[in-house]
């Protein structure tokens, strides 16, 4: 794989997410700047799968920056609703006028799992997708996924996004529960993270 560097952009508007990626790259030596700091647009996610989108941002925020890019999309995939929310998890928090609220979205998310039946289950698994894109053009992917359960109600206060309703497999306590480096040693984003790095070899 081509060498990141000097600098790489990180291609979110998610705090959480940004948070959690200078952490993953941290003991990579690898300089990072937010899109935010940069002024890039939110460019609107028209894929139809993590790939795809992840690919998208990374790709725009490598043309406008003239520097690589590492974008994330990522999501909560439902068994019992067919793997929704999936690549549409920030867009169930929103409302009309495009505020985000997660205790919302997973208001609807326990309500519709409930409406499936108990005999649906409570199985869901996050998903990451990171691109690395290159101003000459060249991008990269990988994908990593954490398996678990929902429950509720929601609990704890670290973390981001539905991490209070998700426990992973063989934890008693839910993503938000638990120390950033216990999520980072097994996180749908860690797993992907771990691919780049061997990439990067
Ligand atoms: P960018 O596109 O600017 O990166 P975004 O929040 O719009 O930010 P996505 O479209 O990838 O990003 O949406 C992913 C949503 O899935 C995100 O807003 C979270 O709510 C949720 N999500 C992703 N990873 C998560 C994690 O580790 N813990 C909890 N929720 C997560």
């Amino acid at each position: 794989m081509k060498a990141i560097g000097p600098k790489l952009v990180i291609a979110t508007h998610n705090a959480g997410k940004l948070r959690e990626i200078r952490e993953l790259l941290a003991p990579h030596g690898i300089k990072c700047v937010g899109a935010a700091e940069l002024d890039l647009p939110e460019p609107e996610e028209t894929g139809n799968s993590f790939v795809d989108n992840a690919e998208l941002k990374a790709r725009e925020a490598a043309d406008l920056s003239g520097l690589p890019a590492l974008a994330d999309d990522s999501g909560l995939s439902v068994d019992a609703l067919h793997g929704l929310p999936g690549i549409f998890s920030a867009r169930w928090a929103e409302d009309e006028a495009g505020n985000r609220d997660f205790g919302r979205a997973m208001e609807r998310l326990w309500r519709e799992v409930e409406a499936a039946g108990e005999e649906a289950g409570r199985d869901a698994h996050f998903t990451c997708a990171l691109s690395l894109a290159w101003p000459d053009g060249a991008i990269q992917s990988f994908e990593g996924k954490v398996h678990g359960t929902l429950i509720w109600p929601p609990r704890g206060e670290k973390g981001f996004g539905y991490d209070p309703v998700f426990m992973a497999a063989g934890m008693d306590r839910t993503f938000a529960e638990i120390d950033p480096a216990k999520k980072h040693a097994i996180s749908h984003r860690a797993v992907a993270f771990g691919q780049l790095v061997a990439a990067l070899g």
